[in-house]
């Protein structure tokens, strides 16, 4: 059976128990596996797809930490550096129970920022179907955009079919003038984009998700699908063979934290269309897990097994 790959930054969170407490306050966290495309992976791997993970950790805790977790979650270790020379990075979240939390990233000159070209260049990607890759490891470091760039380079080259999730996270960048432009070329090297509403407000300056569709699918050859989230109300769909449909979203009673909520998306369309389901129903299975990511704490740990997805998605 074929591979997915990801490449990005691992990170440890310290999620608060402090309800509606601002970080400067926050005296209790609970430490959780995080980072966007890490989350992937983990969800990836947790429906039984074979899961590759290509980063670089410190040798310190976390990195020793995420290295047990990433063991434990079944995803290859192959492609994992560990640079003895640089931390890994970490972040704190806040708990809230409306709206986004807050969050403050220690990740600059982490091991994955120094990760590059001449460290992708020694991966085989012979075994690879997917891969997935997003703005954040552009974002951290000059390297990772190189990194980046290149992985979608060699995709296309071997052709591999890709995602790309924008993930703007705007602490990472100098300004957004320069993110906007970086975000807009690293899409134009993949074949599927997932941009939110919010993020295509920035990138191509509407939140409509038809107008943001259209953007992608023009400017690139390459693009051929744009998936569009809005979030509980579902995605747009978008291709060049004429598909354009809008799929609903999953309600849910309680939403305890809405960060790992797109990434939970993107495991349920890439294992979609990975176990061969239509667009529509690979989407679909991404709306029901980005709604189950929600009711946990952690970014990743809503995330489903093949059993639990079922009875999930039977309820409706
Ligand atoms: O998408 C969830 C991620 O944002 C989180 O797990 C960590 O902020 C993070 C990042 O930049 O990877």
């Amino acid at each position: 059976m074929k591979k997915f790959l990801t490449i990005g930054e691992p990170l440890s969170v310290f999620s608060s128990e402090d309800l509606n407490a601002s970080l400067s306050e926050t005296k209790n966290y609970t430490r959780f596996l995080a980072g966007a495309e890490l989350n992937v992976a983990v969800g990836v791997s947790r429906l039984g797809l074979p899961t590759e993970y290509v980063t670089a950790v410190g040798k310190d805790p976390f990195g020793t930490s995420i290295m047990q977790d990433i063991k434990d979650a079944k995803i290859g270790t192959n492609f994992i550096d560990v640079m003895e020379q640089y931390p890994t990075g970490f972040y704190f979240k806040q708990r809230v129970d409306h709206g986004d939390p807050e969050i403050f990233y220690y990740r600059k000159g982490s091991a994955a920022s120094h990760y590059d070209v001449n460290n992708l260049n020694k991966i085989d990607l012979s075994e690879i179907e997917h891969i997935h890759t997003s703005g954040i490891m552009a974002g951290i470091s000059e390297e990772g955009r190189i990194t980046t760039e290149t992985m979608l380079e060699k995709a296309i080259k071997d052709n591999i079919r890709t995602t790309f999730d924008p993930n703007i996270r705007v602490q990472l960048w100098s300004s957004e003038e320069y993110m906007k432009k970086i975000l807009n070329q690293l899409a134009a090297k993949a074949n599927i984009i997932l941009p939110g509403t919010n993020e295509g407000k920035i990138l191509v300056g509407s939140s409509d998700p038809e107008t943001i569709a259209d953007f992608y699918l023009n400017q690139s050859e390459i693009t051929d699908t744009v998936i569009v989230k809005i979030g509980p109300d579902g995605a747009l769909i978008k291709n060049k063979t004429g598909l354009d449909q809008i799929i609903s979203g999953f309600k849910v009673d309680q939403v305890i934290d809405t960060v790992g909520a797109g990434d939970g998306f993107a495991v349920g369309l890439i294992s979609g269309l990975m176990d061969g389901l239509t667009y529509e129903n690979a989407v679909k299975r991404g709306c029901a897990i980005g709604a189950m990511a929600v009711q946990s704490p952690g970014d990743n740990d809503g995330y489903p097994t093949r059993d639990q997805l079922s009875k999930f998605m039977e309820r409706g």
